[in-house]
């Protein structure tokens, strides 16, 4: 077992980055062992599902990212205070997956990763991908206006601002506009990079080698 919690993911953000913004805020320390993608099909047969990320920490090994993130935040309490806001958190995190994975499947397929070929109706296809984002951000809106704190569930950051912030990064390489997509996007984004702990470490942290 790992003497201090160890995260193995790419050298990106993506689904490893929310864990790694986790021990930040919490100013925790954790080994965050990146693997650069020419290690990785000699990586791969190790992991336990051949996928990244990967948490190990004295309990155990534990893969999927938004488990692993999920584990994590309730350690430092920052996944909410009781049951009610553990699902607030929870929620914001699912709704955030479902719609952003649609990125990496249908838009970084071409764009980033040139496995295949740019479909002739990407535009179409961006679209439809950024409509979908923006309705399930605007439920994200409707919860957090319905709490009436600072940031999404409570007046402290959440896993719930946490995974939302990391998908609006990720979706940047898709839509330029993608932080300040709806106003209150706009304003959320600006409170997140606001905050002393997440500015310093977005100001130090390893540039993504894809940038996504
Ligand atoms: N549901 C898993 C998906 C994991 C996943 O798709 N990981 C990608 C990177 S983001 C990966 O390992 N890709 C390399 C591969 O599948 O060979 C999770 O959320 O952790």
């Amino acid at each position: 077992m790992a003497a201090k919690d160890r995260l193995t993911y790419f050298n990106v953000y993506a689904r490893g980055e929310p864990t790694r913004i986790l021990y930040a805020l919490a100013g925790k320390e954790f080994e965050d062992k990146r693997i650069e993608l020419e290690q990785w099909p000699a990586a791969k047969e190790e992991q336990p599902l051949g996928q990244l990320p990967v948490f190990e920490c004295e309990k155990g090994t534990l893969v999927m990212s938004n488990t692993i993130a999920r584990y994590v935040a309730k350690g430092f309490g920052l996944a909410g205070k009781d049951a009610w806001e553990e699902a607030l958190n929870d929620q914001v995190m699912e709704t955030c997956s479902d719609v952003f994975n649609e990125i990496p499947a249908k838009i970084y397929s071409w764009q980033v990763f040139k496995r295949v070929p740019e479909p002739e109706d990407s535009e179409k296809i961006k679209e439809e991908v950024k409509a979908k984002i923006v309705k399930s951000l605007n439920f994200i809106q409707k919860t957090a206006e319905k709490r009436g704190k600072k940031f999404i569930v409570d007046d402290k950051i959440s896993l719930a601002d946490v995974w939302l912030y990391c998908s609006l990064v990720f979706g940047k390489a898709a839509f330029s506009d993608m932080m300040e997509v709806t106003p209150w996007i706009k304003e959320f984004s600006q409170k997140m990079e606001d905050d002393e702990v997440l500015k310093k470490y977005l100001a130090e942290r390893k540039p993504s080698a894809l940038g996504i």
